[in-house]
C-alpha cells in the first residue's frame, strides 16, 4: 500500500492530534534509523502505523482482541488501552498489508517495550516518546539527547520515568513494562 493511501486511511481512524503525533513518530524513527543504521523505510512505516488502533473506544479494543483470539493478560483486561499495540500490529498486517515481522513487532511492543528488543523495537519505543509534538514532560530534553547518543540509556530513562509516573497514578503496571526495565537496568551493569 502506498503512503498516501495509508495517510488517508489513518486520518479517518485517528484524532487530529494522534495523526500529527503519528507523522512525528514516523520522521523521528527515520532519524534514529539513520543514526543507528537501521532500515529507514521500515522505521518510517512502523512509526506511522504504531498508534493505528489507539483511537478505538476502550471497550472496543477489548472486544476486538477477544474476538480475534489475541492473548489478553491481567493488566490489559483492567486497562484495555494497553492493547492498542497488539491490536495495532494486527491492523497493520490485515488493513495496511504490512507483512514484515520487524515492523509488526515494533508496533506490538511500542507501549511496554520487551526484554531483548530488536533495534527496530527500540527505535519505535524511543521515537514515540521523544517526537517533536509531545508535550514537554520531565527530562524530555535530556532523553532526546540520549536517544541519539546511547539508545539503551534513553530506554532506561523512559521506563524509569513511566514507571514512576504510573506508580503515582495507577496500580495497573503491565508486567512487560517492569520486565523490560529490569532487563535493561541489568544489561547496563554488565
Ligand atoms: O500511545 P501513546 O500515547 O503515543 O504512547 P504509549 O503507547 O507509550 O502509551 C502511553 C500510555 O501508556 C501512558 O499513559 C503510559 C501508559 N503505560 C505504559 N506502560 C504502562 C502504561 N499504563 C499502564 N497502566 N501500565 C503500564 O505498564
Ligand atoms: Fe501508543
Ligand atoms: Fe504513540
Amino acid at each position: 500500500m502506498e503512503r498516501k493511501e495509508m495517510l488517508d486511511k489513518l486520518k479517518g481512524k485517528l484524532t487530529e492530534k494522534r495523526y500529527i503525533h503519528s507523522i512525528g513518530v514516523e520522521y523521528t524513527a527515520a532519524c534514529l534509523a539513520m543514526r543507528y543504521r537501521a532500515d529507514i523505510q521500515k522505521a518510517r512505516l512502523a512509526g506511522l502505523l504504531h498508534d493505528c488502533a489507539k483511537c478505538l473506544p476502550t471497550d472496543e479494543k477489548l472486544k476486538k482482541c477477544e474476538k480475534l483470539g489475541l492473548p489478553i493478560n491481567k493488566s490489559e483486561r483492567l486497562n484495555p488501552d494497553l492493547l492498542h499495540g497488539k491490536l495495532g500490529a494486527y491492523f497493520a498486517r490485515n488493513k495496511y498489508n504490512v507483512t514484515d515481522t520487524e515492523i509488526l513487532d515494533a508496533i506490538c511492543y511500542h507501549t511496554t517495550g520487551r526484554p531483548e528488543m530488536t533495534l527496530m523495537d527500540k527505535i519505535i519505543f524511543v521515537a514515540d516518546y521523544i517526537e517533536p509534538n509531545r508535550k514537554m514532560i520531565r527530562d524530555l530534553t535530556e532523553i532526546r539527547e540520549e536517544a541519539f547518543v546511547d539508545i539503551d540509556k534513553a530506554i532506561i530513562h523512559i521506563l524509569k520515568n513511566t514507571l514512576e509516573y504510573l506508580g503515582d497514578k495507577t496500580d495497573i503496571i503491565d508486567e512487560m513494562t517492569e520486565k523490560t526495565y529490569i532487563y535493561y537496568m541489568n544489561a547496563a551493569k554488565q
